[in-house]
């Protein structure tokens, strides 16, 4: 999977100028604080991110927290105020606490861009470019209705509150799997731990012992999801949709541990957010919100040049 983004360098940490590219300088500095370090979905964003940055001439720095957090992403967002690149582009952390530091960002004179996720409130902000998460969820709840049959009971496993694209993944989900007949026994939050997903999917097997399928709107939850059914030996019992096709999630995909990826298109939300950082800098600021379509992943297509757009490497 890695050789998907030859060529990207992008790791946290990396500085300007140490990218593949051309070093950027003279040309306009760009920042991309992600949501937490690690991340298959951020890296390949980061690739889209600095591919786009390196042909515009611009330089590209790639930062992380440890966890999805405000705690570890607002220092980082500090130190971001205090570098005073030209363009930041962004994931918050929550939809809330994010606020205040990034409001430090702009007031030091950088534009910013939110990528990924939201805040509540977005004035100031430049653009945001983002999947459409609450189609994506719904999207999901189809391909898990057909998957079992139209009926019975379904988990959906969530991610963190306060989290913009999980939310409307986790709402969208639920909406349309009520809608098309299905029993929504449970909406949990499993964060990035996946022994914590696994615990909540074997506690909702033990209350919904005819469980009949699982949404996580996180590849994290999905890899929880499958050791809890591997555990129980249900995992030709219970359905199970993922989101993010990660290498690891492409693998289970193809091992039959999951039967559907409804993914993202990160690499192209990183150059769609460049763009709308280059335009912003050039006074061109529309404000808006642009949403890019999810990608969905069945067996049958992963090899299938149509899904590539929407694989991750890691
Ligand atoms: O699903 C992505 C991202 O879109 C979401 O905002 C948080 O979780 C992930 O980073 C998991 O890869």
């Amino acid at each position: 999977a890695a050789l998907l983004l030859a060529g990207c360098t992008s790791s946290p940490g990396a500085t300007p100028g140490s990218s593949a590219a051309p070093s950027g300088e003279g040309g306009p500095s760009i920042t991309f604080v992600a949501g937490v370090k690690g991340d298959p979905f951020y890296i390949t964003m980061a690739c889209g991110a600095e591919k786009a940055a390196a042909e515009a001439g611009a330089s590209f720095d790639f930062q992380a927290p440890n966890s999805f957090s405000p705690t570890d992403q607002i220092p980082i967002v500090d130190g971001v105020s205090a570098a005073a690149p030209d363009a930041l582009l962004i994931a918050p952390t929550d939809v809330e606490s994010m606020f205040a530091p990034i409001q430090r960002v702009r007031d030091a004179g950088t534009k910013v861009v939110q990528v990924d996720t939201s805040l509540t409130d977005t004035e100031g902000i430049s653009a945001s470019i983002k999947t459409d998460d609450y189609a994506g969820g719904q999207e999901a709840a189809r391909v898990l209705a057909d998957l079992v049959g139209g009926e019975g009971e379904v988990l959906l496993l969530n991610f963190q509150p306060g989290v913009s694209t999980t939310e409307a993944r986790g709402q969208g989900f639920v909406d349309e799997a009520e809608k098309l007949g299905l029993t929504v026994v449970g909406s949990e939050y499993g964060g990035t731990e996946v022994e914590k997903s696994a615990q909540i999917v074997d506690a909702t097997l033990q209350r919904h012992p005819e469980l009949a399928g699982i949404f996580t709107t996180t590849d994290y939850g999905a890899q929880g999801a499958i050791t809890s059914l591997r555990n129980a030996a249900k995992l030709k019992d219970v359905a199970l949709v993922g989101f993010d096709a990660s290498p690891v999630m492409v693998e289970e995909l193809r091992a039959g541990n999951l039967q559907a990826i409804v993914s993202q298109q990160a690499s192209k939300i990183g150059q769609l957010a460049v763009e709308a950082a280059l335009l912003a800098l050039e006074g061109e600021e529309s404000g808006e919100t642009v949403e890019v379509p999810t990608i969905t992943i069945l067996l049958e297509d992963v090899d299938s040049p149509s899904v590539r757009d929407a694989l991750q490497t890691d």
